[in-house]
């Protein structure tokens, strides 16, 4: 329980609304944990792994209509609908809080409705937030648990403070002597992810699943924390951080964002191939920005886990991450093995006979029907991760050097290149995209933008956000002491479809010449696009075939440059007077540079 009178009357409104059997006030313990995982195995919803194979871990199997976030019915409710912006749905918030209350009245009926205190950020660290969670899933309060700090530790905090309202509702409720379902949730139609930035209210109703579920994560540590960073002056960035120390023994943070599908957790738990070089993890999703008092920019992982894809992690491609998941793991929609493990595509072995698939059906690798569900996940503890940074949970945060960006670039896009000065970068930042096939999106092939890897999760106007990029840039208590702003792209293809760079662990040659480039070391050739690293600045020692693609790798080719910046200029039209004449202002720039 809690003396925050705010936070106590709150509690009663929804109790009273959603009318839950029981009101329940989490309070973090390990205790408290395991009695609520022993009661979802007694029901059904859990499956305990082997306690050898997978120490303290559990198996969930979701409804197959409910196993990703759901952009289509996720809404920005400002009181303006410009304020929402042209890439969000936007919903009157008055309306929406009318059509979600006819939604809660009685929604928890024969459940229980958890209350979760929770911070995003280390305890007391002052970039933190503390919010509160209300649900009627035990799921959710278990992967809370991991994802998070939650209990009673976060309610002394807050003491009368302020908090972000979340509500959540399976909507699901149960009439008396109702048999629950596995995975209680509601239809598509019924199911809303709702912001309010103005009063920074949360309400989430009818889905289980991750994101749309677990609300400290994309809805409050990005959506709501995008606002908020807007009116206080840092930055909210779905963006991984990563130390990275040079065989002289000189650390520097970065951070990083990418689209889905680009690698970003196996890059924030690198295995360099070169000796000498360590990278260390301090989160692989969400950073949280601000300056310091030294003038530079600090970062916080506001999370405390990893929530993960399963399908295609292996020891292979992220050791850190098949660590991490080794014990104290929610796994949901992988495949379940008859010793009591868990099985995914692309985890490096093949899947032991006996099989059972998410949809709970015995798995036959020439169905063609997979084990796991492609968006399976598992949500590992942050703090079993072989490689995390010593300065994971420093309330201050870790100094960020350099801000990556990047996405899938078959062509046109170089290995490396660097900004020319903060609003090139924010340029560079604004115009990430993954170009796409036809068949992956049943629309049209090409470049689909996600500029800075936020279009789901800018809670306010893009364009003003790409405004508030370069607000921050003019702020700055120190100009020199900005991060220097760079774009990777892994995924360039020769003439015959090849993949031209190794990846994976080889990246840390990339990463080193963005190192010394901090360290205003490396070379570089200025081309119209930024600077593009000197013929032989890249380290290629023991690269053996891939050294010879360099020159390829690193190319700027004018005319499809000139093409890029026609796609860029479509892009920009959609923002109309929002887009900053910074921006505006860099196609002119480029252009005249490219004749
Ligand atoms: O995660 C990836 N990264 C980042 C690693 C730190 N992936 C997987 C993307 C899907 C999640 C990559 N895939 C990367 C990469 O750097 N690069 C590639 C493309 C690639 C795939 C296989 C090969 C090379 C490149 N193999 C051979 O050429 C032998
Ligand atoms: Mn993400």
């Amino acid at each position: 329980m809690s003396r925050n009178k705010k936070l106590v009357s709150w509690v009663n409104e929804w109790s009273e609304l959603c009318q839950p059997d029981n009101v329940y006030w989490c309070n973090g313990s390990e205790e408290e944990n395991t009695r609520l995982l022993n009661e979802m195995v007694a029901s059904g919803m859990a499956v305990k792994l082997d306690e050898k194979k997978r120490t303290g871990s559990y198996y969930f199997r979701s409804d197959p209509s409910d196993v990703a976030r759901v952009e289509n019915r996720t809404y920005i409710c400002s009181v303006k609908e410009e304020d929402a912006g042209p890439t969000n749905n936007w919903a009157d918030p008055v309306a929406m809080h009318s059509t979600l209350r006819a939604l809660y009245k009685g929604s928890m009926r024969g459940r229980t409705m958890y209350v979760i205190p929770f911070s995003m950020g280390p305890l007391g660290s002052n970039i933190a937030h503390i919010g509160v969670e209300l649900t009627d899933s035990p799921y959710v309060v278990v992967n809370m648990k991991v994802m998070t700090r939650m209990g009673q530790a976060v309610l002394d905090i807050l003491g009368n403070g302020d908090f972000v309202p979340c509500v959540h509702s399976v909507g699901a409720p149960l009439e008396p002597g109702q048999k629950d379902s596995k995975w209680p949730c509601a239809p598509i139609e019924k199911k809303y992810i709702a912001h309010f930035p103005e009063t920074h209210e949360i309400l989430s109703y009818g889905s289980g699943y991750g994101g749309n579920a677990l609300l400290g994560k994309k809805c409050f540590a990005l959506r709501i924390a995008t606002v908020m960073a807007k009116k206080q002056g840092w930055l909210a960035e779905h963006m991984l951080v990563m130390g990275i120390t040079s065989p002289q023994g000189v650390k520097k943070y970065i951070a990083a964002a990418f689209p889905s599908a680009c690698g970003k957790t196996n890059l924030a738990m690198l295995v360099p191939s070169i000796p000498g070089w360590k990278v260390e993890t301090v989160g692989d999703d969400i950073a949280w920005m601000k300056f310091g008092s030294d003038g530079r920019l600090y970062a916080i992982n506001p999370e405390a886990g990893f929530f993960g894809v399963a399908p295609f992690t292996s020891m292979d491609t992220n050791p850190n991450a098949m660590l991490s998941a080794r014990a104290n793991t929610m796994f949901t929609n992988t495949g379940l093995t008859p010793d009591g493990d868990v099985w995914w595509e692309g985890i490096g072995y093949d899947a032991p006979a006996g099989t059972i698939t998410w949809t709970g059906e015995l798995y036959d690798a020439q169905s063609g029907k997979p084990a796991a569900q492609p968006n399976a996940r598992f949500s590992a503890p942050a703090s079993q991760c072989p490689s995390i940074d010593k300065d994971w949970e420093n309330p201050v945060g870790v100094p960020i050097s350099a801000i990556l960006f990047g996405g899938r670039r078959p062509s046109t896009v170089p290995l490396v290149y660097q900004s020319f000065d903060w609003n090139h970068g924010v340029f560079i930042g604004s115009i990430v995209g993954s170009e796409v096939t036809a068949a992956a999106t049943g629309l049209k092939a090409g470049v689909r933008r996600d500029p800075f890897a936020m279009l789901p999760f800018c809670g306010y106007n893009m364009g003003d956000y790409f405004g508030h990029w370069v607000k921050i840039g003019v702020s700055a208590p120190d100009q020199s002491k900005l991060p220097k702003i760079f774009n990777v792209n892994w995924f360039r293809k020769s003439a015959e479809g090849k993949f031209l760079w190794p990846g994976y662990g080889d990246n840390i040659r990339v990463l080193q010449w963005i190192f010394e480039r901090v360290e205003g070391k490396a070379e570089a050739d200025e081309t119209p696009i930024g600077y593009v690293p000197k013929p032989g600045s890249i380290n290629t020692t023991g690269l053996n075939g891939f050294a010879a693609n360099m020159a390829e790798l690193l190319s700027v080719d004018h005319d499809q440059w000139k093409h890029e910046l026609d796609l860029v200029r479509e892009q920009y039209a959609n923002f109309g007077s929002t887009l900053p004449k910074e921006l505006a202002r860099q196609i002119v720039a480029i252009e005249a540079r490219l004749n």
